[in-house]
């Protein structure tokens, strides 16, 4: 296979890192994205952290009551996670992002392959140049940082971009993979989870290095053919894996949970119709017109049921938005057995309202 150049770029920290861009007030606390279970108090877990609080043992996943115990000698803010205005930095972003790739590979709301051989000419030198210059344009336009891994893959660039957070650049050559890739925990190959670990613990593997002198048969009699090969492979840095290309799927959305569950057409009209108007507006500050608009109820029992429709010519008036959406509300209560808890409209397949920027004139 011909040399490439691939960088996989993710952001640092990244709900916490958009909670400070809109208050920089918070930035040397610590700051913590929750999500809150629907049963209130502080029952549920963390989304993120910025590096301050990661320091006291704050990550992903753990409780928010352990979160804040380990925290509570420190100046530190909670902040319930606000989707929709993630996925809003996470647009104008890869928006930005596209424009340096030959391929362009979105992965999810923080994170995107960019396929870059014939732009820098195959040249490591102009990779770095390249990368330097996305992030100075990410940063200077958002206040986003990120991190960037630059390989001849997208295995070692996943790796890569992990190496050094915040803020990192690593660049990994072909002739430098070895040293690279040997005193690294096992764990730093993507997909090698914690049970796989343990099963090599105990053979006493920890490190890539250690990994490698295992043999291609005894890897597929302990996984199987496909993930043998896959752990062989990926402990020389091999993969052949294309940037395919991929864009984002971009959507708004807004959801409320109801002062009292309901199925009444009166009262959930009124709600949904708030929605409309804080929607429409999120479209026209974007400088974005769309197609798809479907509303969401989640029942009291949790379950979910969805409407959507395709209008023929993008727009992006409210009173537009309210009529298609009070069609769809009426149409769901048909046959509506459940009380609403939470209502949510959404709006989808944008395009751009054509000689205005969207992208710095938001923050
Ligand atoms: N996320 C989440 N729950 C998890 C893991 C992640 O809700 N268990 C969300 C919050 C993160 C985002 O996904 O901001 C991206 O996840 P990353 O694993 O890339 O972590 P971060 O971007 O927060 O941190 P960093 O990339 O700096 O390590
Ligand atoms: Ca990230
Ligand atoms: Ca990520």
């Amino acid at each position: 296979m011909e040399k490439r150049i691939v960088f996989h770029v993710d952001f640092d920290y990244f709900y916490a890192q958009c909670e400070e861009i809109r208050n920089s007030k918070i930035k040397g606390m610590c700051v913590v994205v929750c999500i809150f279970s629907d049963r209130g108090g502080d029952s549920g877990a963390v989304a993120t952290a910025n590096y301050n609080a990661r320091n006291f043992g704050v990550k992903s996943g753990i409780p928010i009551m352990l979160a804040k115990n380990k925290l509570k000698e420190q100046d530190s803010i909670f902040l319930p996670a606000d989707f929709d205005y993630y996925s809003e930095v996470s647009s104008k972003a890869m928006e930005i992002i596209e424009k340096y790739a030959d391929v362009f590979e979105y992965v999810g709301r923080d994170e995107a392959y960019l396929d870059v051989t014939k732009k820098t000419d195959g040249n490591f030198i102009n990779a770095e140049h390249l990368a330097q210059q996305l992030k100075n344009d990410i940063r200077n336009n958002l206040k986003l940082t990120c991190s960037i891994g630059i390989t001849p893959n997208k295995l070692l660039s996943k790796i890569a971009s992990d190496y050094k957070k915040p803020d990192g650049l690593t660049t990994v050559k072909s002739e430098q993979i070895n040293e690279f890739l040997s005193p690294l925990k096992i764990r730093e190959i993507p997909r090698i989870g914690k049970k796989t670990e343990d099963i090599f613990a105990q053979m006493n593997v920890n490190t890539i290095n250690e990994l490698k002198k295992i043999n291609i048969f005894d890897l597929n009699k302990m996984f199987g053919r496909k993930t043998g090969g896959y752990i062989f492979n990926s402990s020389r840095g091999i993969d052949d894996e294309m940037v395919k290309p991929r864009a984002p799927t971009i959507q708004f959305s807004k959801i409320t949970t109801l002062k009292k569950n309901s199925k009444e057409l009166i009262f959930l009209r009124e709600n949904i119709e708030e929605l409309c108007i804080q929607l429409n507006k999120i479209a026209i500050e974007n400088n974005k017109m769309y197609r798809s608009i479907g509303i969401q109820f989640v029942n009291e029992d949790l379950t979910t049921k969805t409407k959507s429709k395709m209008i023929k010519n993008p727009g992006n008036n409210v009173i537009e938005l309210k009529k298609i959406v009070n069609q769809l509300l009426e149409e769901a209560l048909v046959e509506q057995e459940m009380l609403v808890r939470r209502i949510g409209v959404r709006i989808s397949e944008f395009s751009d309202v054509e000689g205005q920027s969207n992208i710095t004139n938001y923050f």
